[in-house]
């Protein structure tokens, strides 16, 4: 049993109880872990609220990712009642819908800004500024979320394969630069779980039934099998690997046909 006692985890991106976020908290929480929980704006305050009461001691903050001063004062907030965190999970995505609906060909110049904001500087953001409480001796564990999108051509995934592949590259250039603060980056890349970022999207059945049919395992994840993966990659079982991509997808990537 990994124990995380003594560590706080903050996690960016719950929205409600599908959330992989949410899955994540709870194993860390289960670990023994102090939980932050940090949502988007006002309208998902209570949502967020609600779930965060079902994990004794874990405290809830509002944080746009893509609001510097919210981060800024996020974090002041985190040193003056923690000092330090042990864990940063970013699990947070976004592009304007209208970008995932037609051909990557006519993908706008202001869907790609918002899509690489929300999803790629707002891990170096995020990072910044946790890494001056991530001072204990323990070290620290920073960890994304990713898709195989941004390695393959998946329809319809258009700009954010293109952010996704830039958040792979961040979590290498985020590694190289704070191993020697013995913290450590790496992404998780999940395969298709139904959540609210994965509703509304046409097709997005199907692509569950085929991507089950094609896995090695014969089914899709669930979003506890990242929670696992993300408290390995918290605790020290994973001390040794940092800038590292690991697949949480039933073995669905090692496939040629
Ligand atoms: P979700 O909708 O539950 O989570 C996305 C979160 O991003 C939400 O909590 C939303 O509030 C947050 N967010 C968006 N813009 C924000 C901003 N400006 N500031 C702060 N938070 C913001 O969906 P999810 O599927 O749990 O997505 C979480 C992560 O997992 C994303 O990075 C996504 O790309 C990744 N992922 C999802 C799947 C999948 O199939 N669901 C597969 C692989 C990777
Ligand atoms: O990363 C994601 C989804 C990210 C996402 C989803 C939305 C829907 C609502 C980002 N922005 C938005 N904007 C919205 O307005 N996934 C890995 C899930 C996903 O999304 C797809 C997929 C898969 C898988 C979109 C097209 C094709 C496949």
């Amino acid at each position: 049993m990994i124990n995380m006692q003594g560590r706080t985890a903050i996690v960016f991106g719950v929205a409600n109880k599908r959330s992989i976020a949410w899955a994540i908290a709870q194993k860390l929480h289960a670990a023994g872990a102090k939980l932050v929980i940090t949502y988007q704006n006002e309208r998902l305050e209570q949502e967020a609220k609600d779930l965060i009461t079902d994990l004794p001691g874990a405290e809830g903050f509002r944080c746009d990712v893509s609001n510097d001063a919210e981060i800024e004062q996020l974090f002041a907030e985190l040193k003056s009642r923690f000092g330090k965190i042990h864990t940063l999970v970013h699990s947070v995505a976004y592009a304007p819908a209208d970008e995932l609906k037609n051909d990557f060909l006519f993908t706008t110049r202001e869907g790609f800004r918002i899509a690489h904001d929300v999803s790629v500087y707002s891990l170096i953001a995020v990072t910044r500024a946790a890494v001056p409480l991530m001072t204990d001796e323990a070290g620290g564990s920073v960890m994304t979320l990713t898709y195989h999108g941004a390695e393959r051509v998946v329809p319809r995934y258009n700009v954010m394969g293109v952010a996704k592949a830039a958040l792979e590259a961040t979590v290498r250039y985020l590694a190289a630069d704070i191993g020697k603060n013995k913290i450590r980056v790496n992404a998780i890349s999940a395969g298709p779980v139904k959540t609210l970022a994965a509703r509304g999207i046409s097709g997005f059945g199907d692509m569950l039934k085929s991507h089950a049919e094609r896995a090695p395992l014969k089914r899709n994840i669930d979003a506890s099998e990242v929670g696992d993966t993300a408290l390995f990659l918290a605790s020290d079982l994973s001390t040794g690997i940092t800038g590292e991509v690991i697949y949480v997808d039933a073995g669905y990537n090692i496939m040629g046909f």
